[in-house]
């Protein structure tokens, strides 16, 4: 049985899109973010990332995480990886060598392209407008150049980041990539990028996860 803890509106909207296209059943806990309560402690708090109760499945008190058959695990793009190695089918790793593709493009994603999307995120949308700092976006902006260059050239060639299919890589990176939206002229360098995560967010297990993200409150 696999049991996922989070909410839509968090990380764990990547592991959810993954479940749906897998076809995977799986039971859903849902906690929110502490810092999205006024009292996460207080008595009638919903279950969040600071309960007791939820300290307990993940001390580092974050979402997602995932029980998978009693494998429990955190890190939502790691759940993506090991979720379409043991599924199998055209989203996972055919051999080795495209294993090694997924895993490093994800962690690209993780390293080297979320810290900055993520401040642009904040930056541009996120934060009250009083709070945003449109320097702090604009170095994150110019941090992404080079690693959007970098993707557009790779999407250039196939369309897909690792074979000639939609993989958990492109998932993964999806998802990431998807917090510097708001930073439109990164896409006006990029087409491929562009039209590749046109193409991401235009399958249906997408569209079902953020119908259900946009259901839960703001
Ligand atoms: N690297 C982790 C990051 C997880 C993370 O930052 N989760 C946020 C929600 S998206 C969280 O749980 N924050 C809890 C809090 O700050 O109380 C992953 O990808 O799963």
């Amino acid at each position: 049985m696999l049991t996922i803890y989070g909410v839509y509106r968090s990380r764990a909207s990547r592991n959810f899109w993954l479940a749906d296209e897998l076809g995977l059943a799986y039971r859903h806990v849902p906690v929110i973010q502490a810092y999205r309560l006024a009292e996460p402690d207080g008595a009638g708090a919903p279950l969040n990332t600071r309960s007791a109760e939820f300290r307990a499945v993940n001390p580092n008190g974050q979402i997602p995480v995932i029980d998978d058959d009693g494998l429990r695990l955190h890190q939502s793009l790691a759940i993506n990886l090991h979720l379409a190695r043991k599924h199998g089918g055209p989203l996972a790793p055919a051999d080795l060598a495209e294993d090694g593709l997924m895993t490093m493009w994800t962690y690209w994603a993780a390293a080297d392209v979320e810290p900055h999307a993520i401040q642009i995120l904040y930056h541009r949308v996120g934060k009250p407008p009083a709070e945003r700092d449109p320097a702090i976006a604009k170095a994150a902006v110019d941090a992404l150049r080079t690693p959007f260059a970098a993707l557009n050239t790779e999407l250039g060639k196939r369309g897909f980041i690792v074979g000639d299919r939609f993989t958990v890589a492109d998932l993964n990176v999806a998802e990431v990539v998807r917090y510097a939206m708001p930073a439109q002229e990164l896409f006006d360098e990029a087409p491929h990028v562009r039209a590749w995560l046109a193409a991401c967010q235009a399958r249906p297990a997408f569209a079902a996860m953020m119908a259900k993200r946009e259901a839960e409150p703001a």
